[in-house]
């Protein structure tokens, strides 16, 4: 693939005006014929050719305003139609008839075959694998899509906006003709077609329009979309209380199969979803999987106006509608449950996801100037980041012009394609801030680096604090410039109350964000009756790495008093990954690992604290990863000593707060049926967190075994395997348990998926020997991507001491897998091998082992661009 420059962006020589589309469904021979209305922009050269993208499609006919086109007039290439002699200004014509192949299309991009249902996916350059078509996202139509099939097998026929009408064929087909009279880009078209189940309800916006909701599953499974349904409806009323923004159809559809490459697609009215992401019931789904559902129902939802009403220029523009849809789920998720518990999920993603690829080979800028493939570009880095941004903005103007902001962005971009400048500029023009230096998060990649450093001067009653930032050198940029970072923070006096400075000088302070804006910063406090204890980024207001001397004292006090509950939590982690580094460095050298005081009193004495909510206390309890250590570390990582420290240090917790534990998995347990709510969830959550810690104390099996057995939902019966695996792996108890679990869902693929991602994660050296033999399993299915991410994925992801054996053989594995997976899902390949992303953090050995494996993958003979793309990046 070649290099695409943002800077080489021009609008299309020709506008597209309408697109008629009709389809003659069939596995093996689909026909397409897309009829076009085009019209010259004004000033483009005359003799300007029509160039139409394409990609693996038949071209069978094409028309000039109803009339066979010369073939002298036209050229196709393997990725394009190009189209000459056409009219100067007046509209014409142009119909394209192409032959496909559902079923043996296994990109799982463009038309495909899903369990004998026909699904589309566009996003981002499928549609061309449809029709030759302009596929850029600043190409806007409004669609007719006209779809025939056999009616026997395909009785349900679906496509974008509203239904017009269909009828019965003689043949034995049928057909339905669709129309959507928002004008969007052709990322954004979806065709479903085959037979499945349906639940419905309705939904009156706010200004009393019923709309139908329909949401599409396989037979027999719409009982299980009760919960996604009402995680719509409440999506649906809170975008028009908290952002103003009603629904625009007659009908908004999901439909759930089972073959996806992501978690789902916003396509105008006609979301379609990876299955996973739709269907729960208490006794398959998690809490975490009714959380994922509500806030991926909710994301896609909102897509409709971030992303479909307003869409993006240009691929480049990726973060305008995934980073500001991303900040809404949150947000959205933040206002159905608990807000501190969401934010502390989010950072901790944040942390592990998004930092590692911000400090490795593949870091990007958030707004990126340059791609070769751009489905590599569907990064952490585009969502996560680009929704800390928008959260920065938020933070920056504050509610009211954040909202005002906001409201402008909808009313002066509605109907056009537009860039993160013309967002930005609206935040600018309803506030009157300028809004230029911090516009640098979208264009500067790496996470910068705030020290801190406070004195104290009790004869003037003065804190000084000295901030200083950088941003770390990345691929392609080696020198940064200051950001405007919003540094959210409080003093806190020895008795835990907050001073109050009655006056602040060396930054513009608004209530308790600190703005700083260069490299180096003294911020003075006055009236400070004694030394204060600063509590640095308040809810992780900027996603920065801090680096701050903070004696555990400090942090305890922080623990206790901050009224920022998320500062009391990550006070408290903070404490537990630097005892977790220290141990690391205990293991290497062969020293005894030691559990310092603080940490044991700061963790225990949260998790007793009831009168803060059960999900809080299981966050304090839950330790950093393995791969949060690895990142802090930064070098030379041994994944088997950061492992055997993290144990070291949990056993000590675990004797410690034996009593504690004990108490809380009784307080903990609930009574009556199972409720997915975010209360009842958090009491699961810390009682599994106080089990855990029973269990990891002790060397019998007996307590996970009997967990196992008592477990009457998913999250308690996959939380106990999980433990009985991990603990245990080579138990009896734990062999039957795993075969047990099977034998009850044998009929359920997301839940064996479950039941692989158990087993891929059990830590140590012999879990790769497992990980084969169970692809070999009758359950495994190369081909689905569910299968191969919750096993390979989950392994080489999540398996830090399996997939990093010091002998390389995960890596050889991994290679292995990559070159298989390619040549059927280039995307799917690449995703996974991102997986390698921190390589070079490793200690030496390893890190040589994983360098073969990546040249390996690079020498191989044809590579997908999407891998060669994320194999070169890694190398460099
Ligand atoms: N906008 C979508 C991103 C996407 C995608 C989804 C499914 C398959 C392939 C895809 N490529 C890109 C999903 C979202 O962010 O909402
Ligand atoms: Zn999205």
């Amino acid at each position: 693939g070649q290099i695409v420059h943002l800077e080489d962006y021009r609008p299309t020589d020709f506008v597209l005006e309408r697109v008629d589309l009709t389809f003659e469904l069939d596995p093996r021979e689909t026909k397409v014929e897309a009829r076009l209305i085009f019209h010259r922009r004004e000033g483009v050269s005359p003799s300007a050719p029509l160039v139409l993208d394409g990609d693996e499609l038949t071209l069978t006919g094409l028309l000039f305003d109803q009339e066979e086109m010369p073939a002298t007039l036209y050229d196709v290439s393997a990725d394009a139609l190009t189209i000459r002699g056409l009219p100067e200004s007046a509209p014409f014509e142009i119909t394209v008839t192409t032959l496909l192949s559902p079923e043996t299309n296994t990109q799982l991009m463009g038309l495909y075959r899903t369990s004998n249902v026909y699904c589309t996916q566009c996003e981002a350059e499928g549609f061309r694998r449809i029709t030759y078509f302009p596929d850029r996202p600043d190409v806007l139509a409004v669609y007719t899509v006209n779809i025939i099939a056999d009616k026997a097998t395909a009785p349900l026929l679906l496509s974008n906006g509203n239904y017009l009408g269909g009828a019965d064929m003689s043949d034995g087909r049928h057909f339905a003709s669709w129309f959507d009279p928002h004008p969007k880009p052709s990322y954004l078209f979806a065709l479903v077609a085959g037979d499945l189940g349906v639940a419905e309800d309705k939904f009156i916006t706010a200004s009393g329009r019923e709309v139908a909701l329909r949401i599409y599953v396989e037979h027999g499974k719409e009982p299980r979309a009760t919960y996604a349904m009402d995680a719509l409806k409440r999506a649906m009323k809170w975008d028009e209380e908290v952002f103003g923004r009603e629904y625009d159809l007659d009908i908004f559809m999901i439909v759930a199969v089972s073959d996806f490459n992501m978690g789902a697609m916003e396509n105008k009215g006609l979301n379609i979803f990876n299955d996973k992401y739709v269907l729960a019931d208490p006794e398959t789904a998690t809490d975490a999987d009714y959380a994922n559902i509500e806030a991926i129902i909710a994301h896609e939802y909102f897509h409709n106006w971030t992303g479909n009403r307003i869409t993006c220029r240009d691929w480049f523009q990726l973060c305008l509608k995934e980073g500001l849809t991303v900040y809404r789920d949150h947000e959205f998720s933040a206002d159905m449950r608990s807000r501190t518990v969401k934010r502390i999920a989010e950072v901790r993603h944040l942390k592990s996801e998004q930092f590692p690829e911000d400090a490795g080979p593949l870091a990007h800028p958030v707004r990126p100037t340059q791609y070769r493939e751009i489905n590599n570009f569907y990064t952490t880095t585009v969502y996560e980041k680009g929704s800390e941004l928008t959260r920065m903005v938020a933070t920056i103007l504050e509610r009211d012009l954040f909202k005002k902001g906001m409201d402008l962005y909808f009313e002066r971009h509605d109907g056009q394609a537009v860039t993160i400048e013309d967002f930005i500029a609206c935040f600018e023009a309803a506030s009157g801030r300028d809004l230029k230096q911090f516009s640098l998060w979208y264009h500067q990649a790496g996470t910068p680096l705030v020290t801190a450093s406070g004195s104290y001067d009790a004869a003037k009653q003065t804190f000084t604090l000295s901030l200083e930032q950088s941003v770390p050198p990345t691929p392609g940029q080696s020198a940064k410039r200051p950001m405007h970072i919003p540094l959210r923070m409080g003093l806190l006096l020895g008795d835990g109350s907050e001073a109050v400075a009655t006056s602040v000088s060396g930054a513009e302070v608004t209530n308790d964000v600190v703005h700083l804006t260069e490299r180096r910063q003294t911020v003075v406090f006055s009236g400070i009756p004694s030394r204060p204890v600063p509590s640095f980024n308040r809810g992780f207001a900027a996603p920065i790495n801090l680096q701050v001397e903070q004696s555990a004292d400090d942090r305890a006090l922080i623990a206790r008093h901050e009224a920022d509950l998320f500062a009391r939590w990550q006070a408290l982690n903070t404490m537990a990954l630097d005892n977790l580094v220290k141990a690391t460095g205990q293991v290497r050298r062969a020293e005894p690992v030691t559990c310092d005081e603080a940490l044991v009193e700061g963790l225990l004495t949260a998790a007793e604290d009831d009168r803060l909510e059960p999900a809080f206390r299981s966050q304090v309890l839950s330790l950093p990863s393995e791969s949060d250590i690895a990142r802090e570390i930064g070098r030379d990582n041994d994944p088997d000593a950061i492992q055997a420290a993290r144990q070291a240090v949990l056993s000590a917790l675990a004797t410690s707060g034996r009593d504690t534990f004990t108490r809380l998995v009784g307080e903990m347990t609930l009574s009556g049926p199972f409720r997915p709510d975010a209360t009842s969830a958090g009491r699961r959550a810390l009682r599994n967190s106080a089990l855990s810690y029973l269990v990891y104390g002790d060397e019998r099996p007996e307590k996970a075994v009997n967990a196992f057995r008592a477990a009457n939902n998913m999250t308690d019966l996959s939380f106990a395997l999980t433990l009985l695996a991990h603990r245990f792996p080579f138990a009896e108890g734990t062999v039957e348990a795993l075969a047990e679990f099977k034998r009850r869902f044998a009929d359920n693929a997301l839940v064996i998926d479950k039941w692989f991602a158990i087993q891929a994660t059990i830590p140590g050296a012999s879990t790769l020997d497992r990980v084969k033999a169970l692809m070999s399993d009758p359950h495994f299915n190369a081909g689905n991507p569910n299968r191969v991410r919750s096993l390979v994925g989950t392994f080489a992801f999540s398996n830090p001491t399996g997939f990093n054996r010091a002998d390389g053989e995960g890596y050889r594995f991994l290679a292995k897998q990559i070159l298989d997976i390619d040549p059927r899902n280039p995307q799917l390949a690449a995703r996974i091998l991102t997986s390698m992303r921190s390589w070079r953090s490793l200690e030496r050995m390893r890190a040589d082992q994983a360098r073969y494996a990546l040249e390996e993958i690079a020498a191989a003979p044809n590579l997908s661009a999407d891998v060669s793309d994320i194999v070169e990046r890694m190398l460099q």
